[in-house]
């Protein structure tokens, strides 16, 4: 269950009921003053990914209070059912202690149709090394997770499930990681949805 130091991967943490709860909640946050949209990239390229923040707005390279890119809009706020779930994950993974401390204050929910998928990436655009939450819903996937030097080998592939939880903490915060491939047809019965829905909270040190 630890890929390396500092990456805890918990199968089947969330119960089924309570991966039921989150996908309603998903299905509220998509529709919510910022819609779910897929990202375009500094070089114009579009994610095959379509996303949604609350608390800051996620951008390419950097967070905002105002969805910058669709409209303007305030975005959602940070809602308390993802501090307390937040604070259960870094708990299970590293620790009552850890756990306590860990204040997420934005939320990114990635959609992923059965052909999308997310390139090798660090994710640098929080200004503090808090552990990273990545709680998975719907389809399995194929996750790439890399070294902290670049985004070449070696890495290991992990399928993650739904219901799976993974948190990067200490040294692994910073590695490189993606989404290789959407696994068709791996949902568990009864999810409602198509596809593979992916949370994760962070603690961006912004104010
Ligand atoms: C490892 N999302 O939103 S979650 C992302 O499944 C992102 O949607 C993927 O990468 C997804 O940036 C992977 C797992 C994850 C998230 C953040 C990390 C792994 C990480 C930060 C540091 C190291
Ligand atoms: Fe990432």
């Amino acid at each position: 269950r630890v890929l390396a130091p500092g990456a805890v991967h918990l199968p089947g943490w969330l119960t089924p009921d309570r991966q039921r709860e989150l996908v309603t909640l998903c299905r509220a946050w998509a529709s919510g003053p910022v819609p779910m949209r897929a990202v375009t990239m500094p070089n114009g390229g579009v994610m095959s990914v379509k996303s949604v923040s609350l608390g800051w707005h996620w951008l390419p390279y950097r967070y905002s209070r105002t969805a910058d890119d669709v409209g303007g809009g305030a975005v959602a706020p940070f809602p308390d059912v993802l501090r307390t779930l937040g604070r259960d994950a870094v708990t299970a993974a590293c620790g009552p202690e850890e756990g306590a401390a860990y204040e997420p204050d934005a939320a990114l929910v990635n959609y992923y149709d059965d052909a999308a998928k997310m390139g090798m990436h660090q994710d640098r655009e929080e200004r503090l090394n808090a552990p990273v939450v990545s709680l998975s819903l719907g389809s399995s996937c194929v996750f790439r997770f890399g070294n902290t030097e670049n985004r070449n080998r070696p890495w290991q592939d992990v399928e993650l499930v739904s219901g799976d939880l993974f948190v990067f903490s200490g040294p692994s915060r910073f590695a490189y990681h993606g989404v290789q491939k959407i696994l068709p047809d791996t949902a568990p019965s009864g999810i409602g949805f198509d596809g593979r829905l992916n949370i994760t909270l962070r603690q961006t040190g912004l104010a």
